[in-house]
């Protein structure tokens, strides 16, 4: 990672999230931590990670670690502490629930395909609460010692120099107020359920007293799984004294993991979404956080772009201009800046998250089809997501030394690469560089108004940037197909920017190629 610090610092990236790197059995993939005070020894030392962060920031760049608040590993202490005895101390540091070992305490399901949210522990005699697998126990947050014990935690990353968090499934910490059955609607969609209990704004206002207010100039960015989008301010109104930041959900859940379709989601979703979001957040001193991929979810070209070969780059670049010219927090994912694709997996066998293989023995036992099984995890699996970053075109993409990487690595890294791209003025790295760049200039980027140029067309995102005198124009052609598109009539010429991917004027309109994306200013 400290290796990789120049390259992020001449992308542009000022913040470097990085997953969790506690201690774990990785069952979850570092989201089952047995030690919050401590580095996994597979990632480095202590001393290694201050290293981090000090090399981070001589190149301008602060370091946001995950930090999971709401449960731990079962292989953490404080749960084998807790599971030994129903008088250890620890115990209620857990949630648990009494009841007969072959029924489950209610109906809530658990995540990645787990069954039940509740296992039954057979030493203690008691159920207890997962929302996701059975290695990842919920913590209990009504217990005031749980809360000091992670309010210590973040406080001990926080003196190392960390710029603060990104909190995982934050909108969970307080349970539900009963433990009756959710209703069978809400099923499909437990998060839902589990959501914003009744207690989550107290964790959360307590947590930006005990530990946030002590460190200014650091940010809590709050996973907001499961939060209805307006809901949002409850977390993020400056006055309310909980969050920045809040990941929400609705323009992600737009795309076929969440709703089976393999089109991509539609241009006036994602538009009435944003604008949404513009409306409702900035008016009261919020600020949205923009993000089209993660490690949750297939690759961004996938779901909102095109992976045919002649629109793949074009449609990455565009989907990079509209996080970087909007109005927002831009988060972007490892390799999105070079057009990662989804790799195509040959076998449930290449695949390594726990949500697949849970799902794969469910289907073996189930005497269930397999290969719909592989097609589907193809398109939606979060492994596709997770494929090494493609460094060169050398061995395991210049992943890795070792023999093989851990993951697969996308065939496609011979032509896909950071080498590849580097200096090459029309690569999607290139275009990625220049728009951070664009962005840190042009103040009307970063704190200009967003008006909705046109909320109609089907194929076409117009949208303006407006601060005092300062304009910009951005049109991305959201599509396969080429276009004819008017330039809004109130200014004599717009001239494009040197950024732009593709568009050639003609007499008051601009032709788009599919996928063009252009940021065009009133010419002088
Ligand atoms: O991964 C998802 C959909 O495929 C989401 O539902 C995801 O589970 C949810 O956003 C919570 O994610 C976080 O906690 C998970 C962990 O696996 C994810 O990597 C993390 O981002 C449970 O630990």
């Amino acid at each position: 990672m400290i290796g990789r610090l120049d390259y992020l610092a001449a992308l542009g990236v000022d913040v470097l999230w990085l997953s969790p790197l506690h201690p774990t059995p990785n069952i979850d993939y570092g989201y089952d931590g047995t030690d919050y005070l401590a580095v996994a020894p597979e990632m480095g030392t202590l001393e290694i990670f201050d290293r981090l962060v000090a090399e981070a920031g001589r190149r301008g760049i602060r370091i946001m670690m995950d930090m999971v608040m709401d449960y731990t590993s079962d292989a953490h202490p404080w749960f084998v502490q807790a599971r030994s005895s129903r008088t250890s101390p620890y115990h209620d540091w857990y949630i648990w629930a009494d009841g007969p070992p072959d029924r489950p305490p209610n109906n809530w399901p658990a995540f990645f395909s787990s069954g039940s949210a509740w296992s039954f522990d057979v030493s203690t005699r008691r159920w207890y609460l997962h929302y996701f697998t059975h290695q990842q126990p919920e913590l209990n947050w009504a217990n005031p010692a749980v809360r000091r014990a992670m309010h210590g935690a973040m406080r001990f990353w926080l003196d190392r120099g960390v710029a603060g968090f990104r909190l995982d499934v934050i909108s969970f910490l307080s349970k539900p107020e009963t433990l009756d059955d959710m209703p069978a609607e809400l099923l499909g969609r437990a998060g839902r359920h589990y959501a914003n209990g009744p207690r989550l704004h107290e964790y959360l206002r307590e947590m930006r007293r005990e530990v946030f207010e002590h460190y200014p100039g650091t940010v809590a960015l709050g996973e907001g799984f499961g939060l209805a989008g307006d809901q949002a301010l409850d977390f993020v109104a400056p006055e309310r004294r909980e969050l920045d930041l809040l990941f929400l959900f609705e323009i992600s859940a737009l795309t076929f993991a969440e709703t089976g379709d393999r089109q991509r989601p539609s241009l006036a979703d994602i538009r009435a979404t944003l604008k949404r979001w513009q409306d409702m957040l900035v008016p009261a001193g919020a600020w949205p956080t923009l993000f089209l991929g993660n490690h949750d979810v297939a690759r961004m070209v996938d779901r909102f772009g095109d992976t045919a070969p002649e629109h793949r780059m074009a449609s990455a670049k565009l989907l990079m201009t509209l996080l970087l010219t909007h109005r927002g927090t831009p988060v972007l994912y490892q390799g999105d800046e070079i057009g990662m694709a989804n790799p195509r997996f040959e076998h449930l066998s290449e695949l390594r998250d726990v949500a697949v293989l849970n799902a794969w023995r469910k289907v073996l036992a189930d005497g269930g089809d397999t290969a719909a099984l592989l097609d589907r995890m193809n398109r939606t699996g979060r492994d596709t997501g997770r494929t090494p970053v493609q460094w060169s075109a050398g061995p395991n993409a210049g992943f890795t030394t070792a023999p093989e990487s851990w993951i697969k690595v996308n065939p496609d890294f011979r032509q896909v690469n950071v080498a590849a791209q580097e200096g090459r003025a029309d690569s999607a790295l290139e275009h990625a560089r220049a728009l951070l760049r664009l962005r840190r200039e042009r103040d009307v980027l970063r704190r200009g108004e967003v008006r909705f140029v046109d909320m109609e067309h089907d194929q076409v995102f117009a949208y303006e940037r407006v601060l005092g005198d300062e304009r910009l124009l951005v049109l991305l052609n959201w599509s396969d197909r080429p276009c004819r598109y008017p330039l809004p009539g109130a200014v004599a010429a717009w001239t494009p920017l040197p950024v732009c991917s593709g568009g050639t004027p003609v007499s008051g309109a601009v032709d788009l190629r599919p996928f063009d994306a252009l940021i065009l200013e009133p010419g002088r």
